[in-house]
């Protein structure tokens, strides 16, 4: 594996680390940084795990998240200190720094190594030691190589396993999405010998939501899913109100996007979301319809071909027009018997 020996000898005595993942942070982001955090802490390392906001209630049970150092939590000098204290950096889960948000330039302007491990697509990675593929279906798939090359199998442990399987999981919709390879298998199964509980992670991830959240898919389904025919377009549009009548957390309107997308006949869906910071626009597709960089193009994101998603910091009302007219004027696109 091309870099992996400059890594090993970056890792052979201890060193202060940093670990970095991406705003709003998934199954994979985490389990995969926390997996990391761990692995180096069996190695004599002295490590802190960052995100520049929260993760998800449904992922707490994974090892190490509880010390997480949340930047959005007004701990701005915490992480700067940390960051500026680190020796190597590793950014987990993103390709770009833009996706570590305010983070960025503190992270940009450090001494430390920058080491990336990720499997989005990008035009311009950074880092010094960059470990990068876009054919892993998850990160938590590249970094489990990553774990072989070194050389430290043994070292993975049942807790490190289940972050790691569950950021599989998640990134391949349960192993169902077209990034599932025979490889992802194989890994999964290197998991769950060394100890990964696939019902538990499951349990955890799919099998805890809050009541509300279930009520509010039941909601959003109803009233909130525009399904457009004659594009094979489904899309939900969610307010601000809608937060806050369901009293929503984040990652509850996580897999939403999906129900659109199953709707018979769609091949592109999307969730159009009023948060604070912006309209955030979801982006989902089946087969050759490339939402990645139509989420580029028009809503300053990125992702993979079939899961992207950007920001737009017009209007609700000005946001859905510009994804109407980008339904429209990909049309060929999403019928080609128009
Ligand atoms: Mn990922």
């Amino acid at each position: 594996m091309k870099n992996i020996a400059a890594l090993q000898a970056l890792l052979s005595s201890p060193k202060s680390i940093a670990i970095v993942m991406h705003q709003r942070p998934d199954a994979d982001a985490l389990g995969s940084g926390l997996a990391l955090a761990a692995l180096l802490k069996q190695q004599q390392h002295q490590v802190r795990v960052i995100a520049p906001s929260v993760y998800p209630a449904y992922l707490s049970w994974m090892v190490g998240a509880a010390e997480i150092t949340i930047y959005a939590h007004g701990r701005h000098e915490q992480v700067a200190a940390v960051l500026n204290h680190a020796e190597i950096i590793f950014c987990v889960d993103f390709p770009t720094l833009d996706r570590i948000d305010e983070m960025a330039p503190m992270v940009a302007q450090t001494t430390a190594t920058k080491v990336v491990i990720d499997h989005h697509p990008t035009a311009d990675s950074f880092g010094d030691l960059v470990f990068h593929n876009t054919q892993a279906a998850a990160t938590a798939e590249l970094l489990y190589e990553m774990i072989i090359a070194l050389g430290l199998q043994s070292s993975i442990d049942a807790a490190m396993a289940d972050c790691l399987y569950a950021g599989l999981m998640t990134d391949t919709g349960s192993f169902k999405h077209p990034n599932t390879t025979a490889q992802t298998h194989r890994v999964a199964a290197q998991l769950m010998a060394h100890g990964a509980d696939v019902a538990q992670v499951n349990r955890q991830v799919y099998g805890s939501k809050a009541l509300n959240s279930l009520k509010f898919l039941g909601f959003a389904l109803c009233h909130r899913l525009v399904v457009y025919e004659a594009y094979h377009t489904a899309y939900f549009v969610i307010k601000a109100e809608d937060y806050e009548q369901y009293q929503l957390q984040t990652g509850d309107t996580e897999g939403l996007v999906d129900y659109a997308l199953s709707v018979q006949g769609i091949v592109f869906a999307a969730i159009i979301k009023e948060t604070k910071e912006g309209i955030r626009i979801s982006l989902r597709s089946v087969g050759d319809v490339p939402v990645n960089i139509w989420a580029q193009e028009h809503f300053g994101g990125g992702g993979h071909k079939n899961a992207a998603g950007g920001i737009s910091y017009l209007s609700l009302e000005e946001t859905i027009v510009q994804f109407e007219d980008l339904v429209k004027a990909k049309q060929e696109i999403l019928n080609p018997h128009l």
